[in-house]
C-alpha cells in the first residue's frame, strides 16, 4: 500500500475528547492505515511567511502545517476562497466579489503551500487534495517535478457554465485542474456541469469518465461523501447525549420538535426556512402551542461581512416571528447560536419528529444523513430535505422540497408531522440502509482507490 498525503486548507488531528466530524475521523483512519501525513495551514498568522513546517503526531496521525501572513489570509482565505469561490460555487454570483488581489493572493498561497509540500512527497505516494481553497496546487506540484498520482475532491457544488464564466480568468483556474489524475464530485449534477464547461469553454472531449483538454486527460467521477455511521450511533449513547436527551424531553413536554442544524451560512437557506416556518404557523393554528422549531446555527466566517449580515437578519427574523406568535407558555422558535458536540446533536436529532434540512445549494449536507442515522427505527422522525442539496440524489425517500417556496415547505412540515407510523418506517428503512452502507469510510476507500488506479500520471502529454 502506498503512503497517503492528504492536503486541505485546515488540518484536523485526533482530539482527546473524540469530539470530531466524520470527515476528520475518516481521513485520520486512512492516514493511520497508510502512513503519510496531513498537510495544511496552521490557522496561525506570522508577520513574514517563511515556509517553515511544524510537524506533529497524535495517535498515529502525522500532520505538517505552515503559518501564513495576514495578507495571505485576507486575500486567499477570506478573499478568493470565501468571498469569490464559495458564493460562485453555490450559484450566488450576486454575492461573489471579484477582486484582482484575491486572485493573486490565492495563486500565491497555493504556490507557498506547494513549496514545502513537494519536498515531503516521496515516489509512490498517493496525494489527495481537498476542496476549493486548493484547486491550482497540483499544477504547482507538477512544476516542482512531482509525478505522483494526485486526486482532487470538491466538497461543494460545481456551478453551471453560465455562472462560472462570470469569474475572471475562469479558463486559467479550470485548465490548472488538468494537472490532476482524478477529480471527485459529490453528485452527477456537479460532474455534468464540470464536463459541460470543459467541452464548451475549453474545447475538451469526454469519453465516459475521462476528459481530455489540451492533450491532458483526467478521470472525473462521482463519489458522494457519507457520515461516520457507527461512530455516530455510539455518540448517541454517551452520558452527555443521555443528559441532553432527558433535558430536551422535560423542556418539550407535549411539544413536537422540528430541528435544524447548520453552520450560519447564506447557502443553508436559514432565512427562507424561518419564512417557511412562519407560513406553516399562519396556515396551521393547531400547531400553536404544539410545535417548536429548534434551530442551531453557530456563526462561521465572521470576518466576511455577508456572514455578519445573515446573522443580523436571522436574529431579527426569529425575534419578529416569536414576538408575533409566542404565548406566555410557548415560544415557536428556539434559535441557538452555538455549536453542540456530536453526542448532543445525536440526542437532539433523535428527539425531533422532523429534520428540516433546506439549503438553497449544498455540495452534500451531512446533517441530513446524521438525522436519519440518529432516529429510533421503531418510531422514526421524517426528513424534509431541499432538492438542491447534493444529499437529495441519494435520499429520495425524504420529503423533497424547493426551499425557495415557503408554502411547499410548510406543506411538507405538515405532512411530516402527521405521517402515519408505517409510512415513516418505510421511508426511514430505505434511507437508513443508504446512510449505513455508503458511509464516510466507504467514500474515502473508494476515492483513494480511484486515485491509486489512475494510470501512472495520465495528465502528462505522451
Ligand atoms: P459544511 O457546509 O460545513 O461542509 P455540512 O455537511 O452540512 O456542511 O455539515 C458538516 C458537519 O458540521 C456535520 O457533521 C454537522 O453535524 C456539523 N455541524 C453543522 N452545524 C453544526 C452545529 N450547529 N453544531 C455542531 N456541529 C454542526 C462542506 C459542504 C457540504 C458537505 C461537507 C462534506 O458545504 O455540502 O456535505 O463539506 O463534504
Amino acid at each position: 500500500m502506498s503512503r497517503l498525503i492528504v492536503v486541505s486548507n485546515r488540518v484536523s488531528l485526533p482530539h482527546p475528547d473524540g469530539a470530531q466530524g466524520g470527515l476528520a475521523v475518516a481521513l485520520q483512519a486512512a492516514l493511520r492505515e497508510a502512513g503519510g501525513l496531513w498537510f495544511g495551514w496552521s490557522g496561525r498568522e506570522v508577520e513574514k511567511f517563511t515556509g517553515s513546517v511544524s510537524f506533529e503526531e497524535i495517535d498515529g496521525v502525522r500532520s505538517a502545517v505552515v503559518d501564513l501572513e495576514p495578507q495571505d489570509v485576507e486575500e486567499y482565505y477570506n478573499g478568493f476562497a470565501n468571498r469569490t469561490l464559495w458564493p460562485l460555487f453555490h450559484y450566488r454570483i450576486d454575492l461573489a466579489k471579484y477582486n484582482r488581489s484575491f486572485g493573486s493572493g490565492y495563486e500565491r498561497v497555493n504556490k507557498r503551500f506547494a513549496e514545502p509540500l513537494h519536498v515531503m512527497i516521496e515516489p509512490g505516494d498517493t496525494v489527495w487534495i481537498n476542496d476549493y481553497h486548493l484547486i491550482p496546487i497540483a499544477s504547482q506540484l507538477r512544476e516542482h517535478g512531482v509525478n505522483n498520482r494526485i486526486g482532487f475532491f470538491l466538497h461543494t457544488p460545481w456551478p453551471p457554465t453560465r455562472l462560472l464564466v462570470s469569474l475572471p480568468y475562469h479558463e486559467r483556474l479550470v485548465r490548472s485542474m488538468f494537472a490532476y489524475d482524478v477529480i471527485g464530485f459529490q453528485t452527477s449534477e456537479w460532474l455534468e456541469s464540470f464536463l459541460h464547461y470543459c467541452q464548451n469553454e475549453l474545447g475538451g472531449t469526454v469519453d465516459g469518465e475521462y476528459v481530455t483538454v489540451d492533450g491532458k486527460t483526467l478521470r472525473a467521477a462521482v463519489c458522494p461523501i457519507g457520515i461516520d455511521f457507527k461512530n455516530f450511533l455510539e455518540a448517541a449513547k454517551t452520558p452527555a447525549a443521555q443528559e441532553i436527551a432527558e433535558r430536551t424531553r422535560i423542556s418539550l413536554r407535549q411539544l413536537s420538535m422540528i430541528v435544524g442544524v447548520d453552520r450560519l451560512d447564506y447557502s443553508k437557506g436559514l432565512e427562507e426556512r424561518l419564512n417557511s416556518f412562519e407560513t406553516y404557523l399562519n396556515r396551521h393554528t393547531e400547531a400553536h402551542r404544539a410545535v417548536v422549531l429548534v434551530q442551531i446555527a453557530p456563526p462561521s466566517r465572521g470576518e466576511v461581512e455577508q456572514y455578519r449580515n445573515v446573522r443580523e437578519k436571522l436574529n431579527e427574523m426569529a425575534g419578529r416571528i416569536n414576538g408575533a406568535f409566542a404565548e406566555v407558555d410557548w415560544t415557536p422558535i428556539r434559535y441557538v447560536n452555538r455549536g453542540y458536540s456530536r453526542d448532543e446533536l445525536a440526542a437532539l436529532y433523535r428527539a425531533a419528529k422532523v429534520g428540516l434540512v433546506t439549503p438553497l445549494r449544498d455540495g452534500m449536507n451531512l446533517v441530513a444523513k446524521e438525522y436519519v442515522a440518529a432516529q429510533d427505527p421503531e418510531d422514526p422522525g421524517v426528513l424534509v430535505l431541499s432538492r438542491f442539496a447534493g444529499a437529495a440524489a441519494q435520499m429520495q425517500e425524504a420529503l423533497l422540497v424547493n426551499p425557495y417556496a415557503p408554502e411547499e415547505v410548510a406543506d411538507a412540515i405538515h405532512t411530516a408531522l402527521t405521517m402515519p407510523l408505517a409510512e415513516r418506517k418505510r421511508r426511514h428503512n430505505i434511507l437508513l440502509e443508504g446512510v449505513r452502507s455508503e458511509d464516510v469510510h466507504w467514500w474515502r476507500e473508494r476515492f483513494v482507490r480511484m486515485i491509486e488506479e489512475a494510470p501512472a500520471h495520465i495528465g502528462q502529454d505522451g
